[in-house]
């Protein structure tokens, strides 16, 4: 057996998704996302200049080799861009597999280890009212795990609020748009939130934060403190992680747990953060950090220090990062939880799937392989549109993290 053609499909039903497609000299086909936020088309020339003409001729049934090859054999490791592009190889492999078999790709796992996956949604809203309200619709819609976030008062454009609620979509302009931050406003402001949400709607449902990165380590230390009455779920992206070391004085001060790790790479962003259990979640994903073959191995040194997964799923990852998170949860042993912002019905359409929403949790279906489709024609439709992340600085002009 052997991959006969590759080629990449750049669509923007909404919102800008890179797909690799892979087919076989059987007729069998695979896809898999290289999405990457705001700099899609530097995946499809990796892919397209340097990956998809060692590919040609290859046996498809090779997953593991062929990780291999692109890993050690590119000579220049890890970094989001190649892994990006080993991530959409490697899922696309795994739904040949999985075709071939007849199997759903979680069979080809190792079987079910739990009848659905819990599922968070995003809450957001301009102020303290409008995000308790927008929690309120998502309890009324089945959820039993939501992430809220607000807008802070004399900050513009704080992170996770604004540009609608169902389908937040933070890419914009051809050029990054401006953003402003201040920690101090935020700390002030933010336990006032968990406060009212848990006089407002009780304890009965788990609530989540997102710091996206904002903090460091002693203003994070504060926040989570702060936060203990609440009982959260978690507290995300606390302070940057390149430094792993920086989690332990978080960890020293506060019972909050703690998950780390959409925008990190391979098993080595993660290594001494779970090794020291400096967290309580692993948010690894399949587009980000090396497709199934990886993230089965930071789930499993996870699992050895009791760290759960909650991998990323927000709408920059497409429906068949979606899909095929959805297998990699339904078999997962240390499973914690998985996020699930809603794609629009343009990008649904363009993807077709077999996931469905149910009391609060994802079910993914029997088809054979990731159980996600493009449809090219429909694709083809919508072009290229470039969109930017925001950017972040501090009042005086200090550029930040966003
Ligand atoms: O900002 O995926 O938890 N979710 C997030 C996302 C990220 C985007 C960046 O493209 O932090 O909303
Ligand atoms: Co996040």
């Amino acid at each position: 057996m052997k991959i006969q053609n590759a080629r990449v499909i750049v669509t923007c039903p909404g919102r800008n998704f890179v797909t690799l497609k892979i087919e076989t000299d059987q007729g069998v086909y695979g896809i898999g996302d290289a999405t990457l936020n705001g700099r899609e088309l530097s995946v499809v020339a990796y892919l397209e200049e340097h990956v998809l003409p060692c590919l040609i001729g290859m046996d498809p049934r090779r997953i593991e080799d062929i990780w291999q090859y692109l890993y050690r054999g590119a000579y220049w490791r890890r970094g989001p861009v190649t892994m990006s592009a080993v991530s959409a190889v490697d899922t696309a492999l795994w739904d040949i597999k999985g075709k071939m078999a007849g199997m759903p790709l979680y069979q080809l796992l190792g079987g079910r280890s739990r009848e659905s996956v819990m599922v968070y949604g995003h809450a957001n809203g301009a102020d303290i009212e409008e995000t308790i309200d927008a929690v309120g619709s998502y309890i009324a819609m089945g959820y039993r795990a939501i992430r809220a976030q607000t807008g802070i008062p004399g900050i513009k454009d704080a992170y996770g609020v604004g540009r609608g609620t169902l389908f937040y979509e933070p890419a914009d302009g051809t050029l990054p748009s401006n953003t402003v931050w201040d920690t101090h406003k935020y700390l002030t402001h933010v336990p006032k939130l968990f406060e009212k949400l848990r006089t407002t709607y009780g304890f009965d449902y788990h609530l989540l934060h997102d710091g996206h990165h904002r903090m460091t380590p002693i203003e994070a230390a504060q926040l989570g403190k702060a936060l203990e009455p609440y009982r959260l779920f978690w507290l995300e992206d606390a302070t940057p992680a390149e430094n792993q070391e920086a989690f332990r004085l978080i960890r020293q001060h506060t019972t909050t747990p703690l998950a780390v790790g959409e925008i990190f790479n391979t098993i080595w962003d993660a290594k001494d953060l779970i090794q020291n259990q400096l967290i309580d979640y692993i948010r690894t994903t399949v587009v980000r950090a090396g497709g199934i073959t990886h993230l089965r191995r930071i789930a499993d040194l996870a699992a050895l220090y009791q760290v759960r997964t909650g991998s990323h799923g927000a709408t920059d990852l497409s429906p068949i990062t979606m899909g095929a998170a959805l297998h990699f949860d339904t078999w997962v042993p240390n499973f914690g939880i998985q996020e699930y912002m809603r794609h629009t019905e343009e990008t649904d359409a363009v993807f077709p799937h077999d996931y469905r929403f149910e009391a609060g949790a994802l079910l993914c279906g029997e088809t054979p392989g990731h159980g996600v489709d493009i449809d090219e024609n429909l694709a083809a439709k919508y072009p290229y549109k470039p969109a930017y992340l925001p950017v972040a600085r501090l009042e005086d002009g200090t550029m930040w993290n966003w």
